[in-house]
């Protein structure tokens, strides 16, 4: 490895996936293996989603990353990290924005990549570095989410897929997609699915050491692209219960939970993977809606119990409810995760556009700052 004060980097960009089959449960806290498959559907990259720089130098004296710093393009200031690549020019602010990379999650996902990387060479820059210098060189890592962080959608799983997609770019890893996510699995276990687009399974695997614990691609983002995802949020505050806690107390305490991990899921992950082949928006709204409130159930059946509905995630199940009902056939999904903001997903962008109008109504903004919550994704 030449002596040279280079820095090498690589900015990837990760979307976030929300589950329409719930993950919730480990049947091992370390190596975070799950008590039952999970499915679900990758969003756009373009609208809820993590952005990673990281970088790498001789000169780097230890493993440093800094969180949700603001993105200020082509500022020289003191306190700024200014990172580039071939196509992004990323200044992120790093005054009080670094996060401490010692927690076991952070590590075994940088042992694991790292073990994994390959030579790289780029002449013109000067860089040259071997496999095994891997072990050595220190990392800077510049993060930042473009939504709400714990507040329930799922930042932690684009987060740790952008972090070690990234890392496998820089490293050179050789290693396709699912064995990433099986990297990505232990940083976060939803995140594992966020390293494909389109329809993603989870599969629960059945060894001890985690090796077939991977996500795998259903159908890509093409497949059904009428779908119309729209989030409504509730609120963006962090919640109170974090996932990690919240499931742990459930697999202690819910017998529901045990129930749905063996009864339930298996028949119902058959049923999605079904409804998602044939594009049947009926079975998949049904599917979906019921695991969702199934999920939240074991989080009531749960002591003490976690709530992360609200009043007015409860009056959003009605409306669709309601208004799927009246139509004779679904024209909505809903889903809710660890939070009280609605997934939302109309079968089409007509339904979607008439979505908009009847959340509007029920729900009108009070000021302008909320109007910007109405957070629009949208798969297509
Ligand atoms: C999911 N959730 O399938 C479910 C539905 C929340 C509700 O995966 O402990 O942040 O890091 O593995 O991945 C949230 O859990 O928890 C989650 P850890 P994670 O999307």
């Amino acid at each position: 490895m030449a002596a040279e004060k280079w820095v090498y980097m690589v900015t990837a960009q990760t979307p976030t996936n929300i589950a329409v089959i719930k993950y919730w449960g480990k049947r091992d806290e370390v190596r975070i293996l799950p008590v039952n498959d999970s499915i679900s559907v990758t969003l756009d990259p373009d609208h809820l989603c993590t952005v990673t720089t990281v970088a790498v130098s001789p000169a780097f004296d230890r493993d440093r990353m800094w969180l949700n710093g603001k993105t200020k393009k082509h500022s020289c200031e003191k306190s700024v990290i200014h990172l580039v690549t071939e196509s992004v020019s990323y200044i992120l602010l790093i005054e009080n924005l670094e996060i401490s990379l010692s927690g076991s999650r952070y590590q075994n996902c940088l042992r694991e990549i790292r073990s994994r990387g390959g030579d790289v060479e780029d002449r013109e820059k000067g860089v040259k570095i071997e496999k095994k210098d891997w072990e050595r060189l220190n990392l800077h890592i510049a993060s930042h989410n473009n939504f709400p962080t714990a507040a329930g959608l799922a930042s932690s799983a684009a987060g740790f897929a952008c972090l070690v997609f990234s890392l496998a770019k820089l490293m050179n890893v050789e290693e396709d997609p699912s064995q990433l996510s099986a990297i990505a699995r232990q940083g976060s276990g939803s995140a594992c699915r966020s390293l494909f687009g389109g329809f993603v399974k989870w599969k629960m695997g059945s060894k001890d050491d985690g090796s077939d614990s991977v996500a795998v691609q259903l159908a890509d983002e093409k497949h059904w692209d009428d779908l119309v995802i729209i989030i409504a949020v509730v609120s963006s505050r962090q919640k109170e219960t974090s996932s990690t806690s919240g499931m742990r107390e459930s697999v202690e305490t819910s017998l529901l939970l045990q129930h749905r991990a063996k009864e339930v899921v298996p028949k119902r992950i058959v049923q999605m993977e079904e409804a998602i082949k044939n594009r049947d928006f009926a079975s998949f709204t049904q599917l979906s809606c019921t695991d969702s409130n199934q999920f939240h159930a074991v989080c009531l059946d749960t002591s003490p119990p976690i709530f992360y509905m609200n009043d007015t995630s409860h009056r959003i199940i009605s409306l669709v409810e309601k208004w799927n009902r009246s139509e004779g056939t679904p024209q909505v999904a809903y889903t809710f995760d660890a939070g009280p903001n609605a997934v939302l997903i109309a079968r089409n962008r007509k339904v979607a556009v008439q979505l908009l109008q009847g959340l509007l109504y029920y729900f009108p903004p009070k000021s302008d700052t909320d109007m910007k919550s109405y957070v629009v994704g949208d798969n297509s």
